[in-house]
């Protein structure tokens, strides 16, 4: 067995320890970090939601998951991010109202530090007058919305309605992302910027941001 998939077997039975252990290995051995995230982390996790969905296993089960995946992240961050040349400003950043799921935000937050991003990190359950008046109170040009359910996208829809009631269309970038979340949905709610991708998503802001 390669030592990917054993990280990802080891992150769908939660064994936390071993998943660091076998990531720390992996990078020993020369293993790019990204192909680490993508072929044994997000491997493992992509399992664990099939699973979930055919509630084969259930919240417990994918809690266990979800933090050996982010032992696993811990030590890429530092491989991930480094090089390039470093940009500056602000983004507001969270997972929208409702929505407790955080793996994909924290991921983009790394992406975004990495590239010099200063990142106000809201955390999950963050309502549209939140991220607003966040955004106004730590002068923020960008709005990074993160949401997984389709029942809480919807939220990311009012972060719009509400900027333009208070005048401020036109001074903020909306920038959403998560797995529910298309180029579709952002045309359809008017948002600036769509990415599907952690990655995608720095190097998105890091666009706007040195316009
Ligand atoms: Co939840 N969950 N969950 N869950 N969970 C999903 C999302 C689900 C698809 C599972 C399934 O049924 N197959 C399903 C949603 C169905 C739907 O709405 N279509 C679901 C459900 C239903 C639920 C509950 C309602 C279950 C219940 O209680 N009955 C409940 C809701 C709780 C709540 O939020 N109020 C719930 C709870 C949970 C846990 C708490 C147990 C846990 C979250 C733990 C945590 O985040 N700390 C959890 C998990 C882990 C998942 C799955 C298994 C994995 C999500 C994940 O972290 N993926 C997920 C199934 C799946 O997605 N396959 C599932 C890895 C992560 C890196 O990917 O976040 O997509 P992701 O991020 C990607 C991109 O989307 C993108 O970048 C990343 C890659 O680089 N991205 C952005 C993300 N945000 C971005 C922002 C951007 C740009 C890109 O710009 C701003």
């Amino acid at each position: 067995m390669s030592i990917l998939n054993e990280i990802s077997i080891n992150l769908q039975a939660g064994k936390a320890k071993v998943v660091k252990e076998l990531v720390q290995k992996a990078i020993d051995e020369g293993i790019d970090a990204g192909t680490i995230l993508e072929q044994g982390l997000l491997d493992g996790m992509g399992v664990i939601g099939t699973k979930f969905k055919n509630n084969e296993i259930y919240v417990p089960e994918v809690l266990i998951a979800a933090r050996a995946m982010s032992a696993g992240t811990e030590l890429l961050k530092p491989l991930l991010v480094a090089g390039g040349v470093k940009a500056r400003g602000k983004v507001v950043l969270g997972t929208v109202k409702g929505d407790l799921h955080d793996i994909g935000k924290n991921l983009v937050k790394m992406m975004m530090e990495g590239k010099g991003l200063e990142v106000i990190d809201l955390g999950t359950d963050v309502s549209a007058e939140r991220f607003i008046t966040a955004a106004k109170e730590n002068d923020a040009r960008v709005i990074a919305c993160s949401a997984l359910l389709t029942t809480t996208m919807g939220e990311m829809k009012k972060v719009l309605e509400l900027l333009k009631e208070q005048g401020l269309r036109d001074s903020m970038t909306v920038m959403i992302g998560g797995a529910p979340v298309t180029d579709a949905y952002r045309e359809s709610i008017g948002a600036d910027i769509y990415t599907a991708d952690a990655a995608s998503a720095a190097e998105e802001a890091v666009k706007v941001l040195t316009e």
